[in-house]
This record gives structure tokens, sequence and C-alpha cells, in this order.
């Protein structure tokens, strides 16, 4: 008995570790002012779950002179929320500061900290923060690297990786 139930847990955890599914954005800039992907996709199931978002500058140029970040808001709010990083100008603590500030007040999802070359950062994203089925955008805020350094991200919608298994239920339906 007492080794049914322990293969009963183990079975348990086994089913959970199977559905864990990767959550983690890894992107790079270079010093050609750009981001790797322009368009990144995540399974619905990472709604639920912690986001990482890695980092790694892999140029050669400083912080002073190509810093990069990732900057993550909600969808259509890049252009409302670039400027507010004017006023730091090339100054990588001060738009670390602006970031932590926009975090604070909302505006901001998550970011990550100015590197230079050579340099990497990460952070996370709170499960539950974003919503599957929604867009998001990314943007480094570097001085005049938004124009170049952009990209979406988009949880997709619940059920979108058995779309063929949706098709077959509503099949069913019609019979
Ligand atoms: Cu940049």
């Amino acid at each position: 008995m007492k080794m049914s139930l322990m293969a009963l847990a183990f079975a348990g955890f086994t089913a959970q570790a199977a559905l864990a599914v990767d959550c983690t954005i890894t992107l790079t800039g270079n010093d050609q002012m750009q981001y790797d992907k322009k368009e990144i996709k995540l399974p619905a199931e990472c709604a639920k779950q912690e986001i990482k978002i890695e980092f790694k500058h892999i140029g050669k140029l400083p912080a002073a002179a190509m810093g990069h970040n990732v900057v993550l808001v909600p969808n259509g709010k890049l252009s409302a929320l670039q400027p507010r990083y004017a006023a730091a100008g090339a100054d990588p603590a001060k738009i670390d500061a602006n970031s932590e500030q926009l975090k604070t007040s909302g505006e901001v999802i998550a970011y990550t900290k100015i590197v230079g070359g050579g340099a990497s950062d990460s952070t996370t994203v709170p499960k539950d923060k974003l919503k599957a089925g929604e867009k998001y955008q990314y943007f480094c805020s570097f001085p005049g690297h938004f124009a170049l350094m952009t990209g979406t991200l988009e949880i997709e919608k619940a059920g979108t990786s058995t779309a063929a298994a949706e098709k077959d239920k509503k099949a069913d339906k019609k019979k």
C-alpha cells in the first residue's frame, strides 16, 4: 500500500514536470544596434508561469556608447514611453533609474539594465502578469535605439498549440 501511494505521487510529479514549458526569452543585441529577434511567441501556459528575460550584448562597444537593454511594455505603449527616457541621455545609470521609476508606476512591465559589449542582464516577469492572447512590445531605451531595436512579444491564445485537436472537436460537434 505504501509503495503504491509513492508510485502515485511519483506519477503525479512526472506528469507535472511534463507539463512545464520553457518560458525563457533570450535576446541578444549587437554593435549594429540590432536585436536578434523582432518577434517572440510564447505558449499560452507561460501566462501562468514566471517568464524569464535573458539579454546579452554580443558587441564590443561600451555601455555609454552602445548600451542596450530590454524594456517590456503593453502593446501600443512604446511610442508614448520612449520620449520619457529622453532626459536620461546616454547615461546608463539614469536610464536604469528611469526604467525602475516607470516599472514602479506600472507603465513598464519589466526591464533589464543597460549593458555594454560582452555583458548581460536578466529579469523575470511574475506569473499572471501577462495574458494569453495578448501582445506586448519590447525595445531598447538607449537614445536613438528604439527605431531599430524593437520587437513584439506574443503570448499565444490558450489552445492554439492544440489547434488541430480543437478542429477535430468542432468537426465532431457538427456530426
Ligand atoms: Cu540599444
